[in-house]
């Protein structure tokens, strides 16, 4: 009989965490999910995971722990999603933010090599490794630029990553995502906070939404068409970093365009407020990708258009206050 391949992700109950389970599973994998302790458990978007993943308690800021996961699971692969992954939130609390997105990516290196088998190691690096960006758009090769602690962070764990890889022989790669969103993104975020706000206005549940910057512009895809790019590339027979992106970019304003549009609103002034309290310290202007090399390698290709993700967002935050 043949063995199934085992997975081990951190960050199982974030966004990325149960997409990518749920990807995994499709194709057989027996999936082990790291969650840290919480006095009240998260599993909001892996409620239906229960039961078909083992959920394994570690944290990246006790590397004994990661060991132990390790141990449990005895993985081929590892992807590691755990982050504290809010950019806002990188500015209040600096070095906890450095701990985690930062150091614990060396931790998790670290208790792999300390564990000894040979396995593949997924990074979840960011676009925002390219912050003020020198390049428009981004590839492989342009120079970084991180404009906030958390960018800082992700930059020691891109390179710690890539250290490891060259100087131990592991086979480590990083995804250099640009933003990605589904249903299952956390309110804070900015897409998730305008749709579960435009369905609140369209069911007579509040008055208007508050906002910072509105004049940004991301490369916005749909999360589950981006873990499978995370499972093609430790798919490959050498270890590689590939950008991830759709190569188009919208403003927030855009994004609020479509939103109130699939609920009837064509002008959105009266319902937007601008708060000083959501606006950085240092901004990320603009954010775009070429992810060339990832459909050239890989055969990867996003599928989800701009339009599509703001109206399956809108729609299914419609649907789950109405339920
Ligand atoms: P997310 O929804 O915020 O999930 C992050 C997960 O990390 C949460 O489940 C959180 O657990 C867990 N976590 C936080 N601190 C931890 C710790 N000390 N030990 C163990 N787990 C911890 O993030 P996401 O959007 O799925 O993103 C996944 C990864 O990709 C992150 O590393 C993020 O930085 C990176 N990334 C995201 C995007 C994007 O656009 N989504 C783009 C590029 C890169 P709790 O539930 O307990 O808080
Ligand atoms: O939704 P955001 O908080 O995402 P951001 O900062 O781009 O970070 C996300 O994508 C990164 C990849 O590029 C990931 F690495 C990271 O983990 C995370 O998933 O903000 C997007 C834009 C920013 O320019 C922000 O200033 O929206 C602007 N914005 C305007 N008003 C707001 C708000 N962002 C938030 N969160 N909340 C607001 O009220």
């Amino acid at each position: 009989m043949k063995t199934k391949k085992r997975a081990l992700i951190t960050g199982i109950n974030g966004m990325d965490g149960s997409h990518l389970a749920d990807l995994l599973i499709e194709k057989d994998y027996e999936v082990f999910g790291v969650e840290r302790r919480s006095s009240v458990k998260n599993r909001k978007n892996t409620s239906h995971l229960e039961g078909k993943i083992t959920f394994l308690t570690g944290d990246l800021t006790d590397q004994n722990s990661l060991f132990r996961c390790l141990k449990n699971s005895n993985p081929h692969e590892v992807y590691n999603l755990a982050a504290q992954s809010f950019v806002g939130e990188s500015w209040n609390t600096p070095e906890q933010t450095s701990d985690v997105t930062g150091l614990g990516a060396l931790r998790m290196l670290e208790a792999i090599r300390e564990y000894g088998r040979r396995l593949k190691f997924y990074q979840a690096s960011t676009s925002e490794l390219y912050g003020r960006m020198v390049e428009n758009p981004a590839k492989e090769t342009t120079p970084f630029y991180p404009r906030s602690p958390y960018g800082v962070a992700k930059l020691y764990a891109h390179w710690i990553t890539k250290n490891y890889r060259e100087s131990y022989d592991m086979f480590n790669v990083s995804g250099i995502l640009f933003n990605h969103e589904s249903e299952r993104r956390g309110l804070e975020f900015v897409t998730r906070k305008i749709s579960n706000g435009v369905a609140k206005i369209s069911l007579g549940l509040s008055d208007h939404i508050s906002l910072g910057n509105l004049d940004s512009k991301r490369d916005w895809g749909y999360a589950p068409d981006y873990v499978e790019a995370m499972w093609l590339m430790m798919q490959q027979d050498n270890p590689d970093d590939f950008v991830i992106a759709t190569g188009e970019a919208y403003s927030i304003r855009e994004f609020l365009d479509v939103a109130f549009e699939c609920v009837g609103i064509n002008n959105w002034n009266q319902y937007v407020r601008q708060d000083p309290r959501f606006m950085r310290p240092a901004e990320v202007d603009v954010l775009r990708g070429d992810y060339s090399k990832a459909k050239k390698e890989l055969g990867w290709e996003p599928r989800t258009d701009f339009k599509t993700l703001v109206s399956n967002m809108v729609k299914s935050d419609i649907n789950f206050l109405k339920e």
